[in-house]
Order: C-alpha cells, then structure tokens, then sequence
C-alpha cells in the first residue's frame, strides 16, 4: 500500500521536472531571435534564401537577376532585401540560367518579357513600406523568386517561435533535442526516486510498524 503511494509520488516529481524541462527550453529560444519580416510561405521553396540582406542607408541598390540556385542559375542575388522608403532597386542581368524577367506578385511592376542578355537593367523606386514580393514568369515553378522590404512599417514574425513561414524548416533541429533532455531528466530522476524510495522509504515504514 505504502510503495504504491511513494511510487505515485515519484511519478508526480518526475513529470514536474520534464515540465520544467521544456518550459526553459521554451523561454531560451524566443530569448534568442528578433523580429523578422514575415513573408507568408514566399520562401518555402527558394533554395537560396537564408536570411534577408540588410540595404538600409543606402539610396541604390542591386539585385542580380540569373545567380545559382534553384538547381541552375535560376535565382535572385540577394533574394530578400532589407531598404528604406525612396530607394532604387536596380536588378542586373547576369546572362546566365537563359531568359529573365521580374514581376511584382501583385503586378504593380515588370520588366516585361524575359530577356537573357547579360548587363540588362531594370529599376524600380520604392516608397510604399512594406513587403513587395516579386518573381521570374519562367522560373516561378522552380522557385525563382524575391522581395523587397521598405521602411520599417512591415509584417513582421519572431524569429525562433513557431511560424507559418517555413514550417519544414523551423525548429526542426531544436525540439527534438530539448524533448530528448526531459525525457532524459524525467526517466533517471523517476529511477534515482523509485530506488531512493524503495531502499530508504519502506525500511523506515517497516520500522513504524504500523499497518
Ligand atoms: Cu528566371
């Protein structure tokens, strides 16, 4: 009767400690990120985004249309831009992956039919704030796609919390690890407590003697 309750008791603990566990794993990791621009699944499928390049400062900028990614050179250089409100965008052709061009998502802009010759320019000038996504019309399928964030007025998601923007590839690589550690902690503290109680806790009841 006795052990049973002790043994109950031990599972209580443990499980405490598995709580525990994941709740400061929780708080470390939204600790560690900032807010970043939340794209809405735009990169999903954009074999070189990693991160969104920082252009503020700066009244011109260049985006490379035709660098490697996407299985050739079907890519944005950068593909994320980070500018403030009033800049240039300039995209410059490579000449490489054939023929290019840049749509806005929301068709506010193009350069037209895709061309392939290398030095070819197109510019746009930003004043709205927010996030403007654009594409290649030939490559859009094999991800050949980019933005340009103006201003600081933007949507915006916590870097490290769980989001909708690339599900696949966040916080893969940290559950599963943190969950590894709890479960750790939580099976050799129920055995460190199951063996302490069995050894210490029923000679003292025997000893009490009463039943
Ligand atoms: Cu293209």
């Amino acid at each position: 009767m006795h052990r049973r309750d002790f043994l109950r008791s031990a599972g209580t603990v443990a499980g405490g400690t598995a709580a525990a566990a994941a709740t400061g794993s929780a708080a470390a990791q939204e600790g560690g990120g900032g807010a970043q621009p939340d794209y809405g699944g735009w990169f999903s499928d954009v074999s070189n985004f990693s991160s969104t390049a920082d252009y503020r400062g700066q009244d011109e900028v260049t985006v490379e249309v035709g660098v490697e990614g996407n299985g050739d050179y079907w890519a944005f250089g950068p593909p994320a831009i980070h500018v403030d409100a009033g800049t240039t965008v300039i995209w410059e052709w490579t000449g490489q992956g054939n023929a290019h061009n840049v749509v806005a998502e929301t068709d506010d802009y193009s350069s037209g039919p895709p061309v392939a010759e290398a030095g070819t320019t197109f510019e746009r000038t930003f004043e709205e704030t927010g996030i403007s996504k654009y594409y290649c019309d030939p490559h859009l399928s094999v991800g050949m796609k980019g933005a340009v964030v103006v201003g600081d007025d933007y949507p915006a998601v916590e870097a490290g919390a769980s989001t909708p923007v690339n599900p696949e590839h966040m916080g893969v690589p940290f559950q599963p690890h943190y969950v590894g550690i709890a479960t750790f902690l939580a099976i050799s503290s129920t055995i460190a407590f199951t063996f302490y109680l069995l050894k210490y806790g029923e000679s003292s009841h025997t000893k009490g003697g009463s039943n």
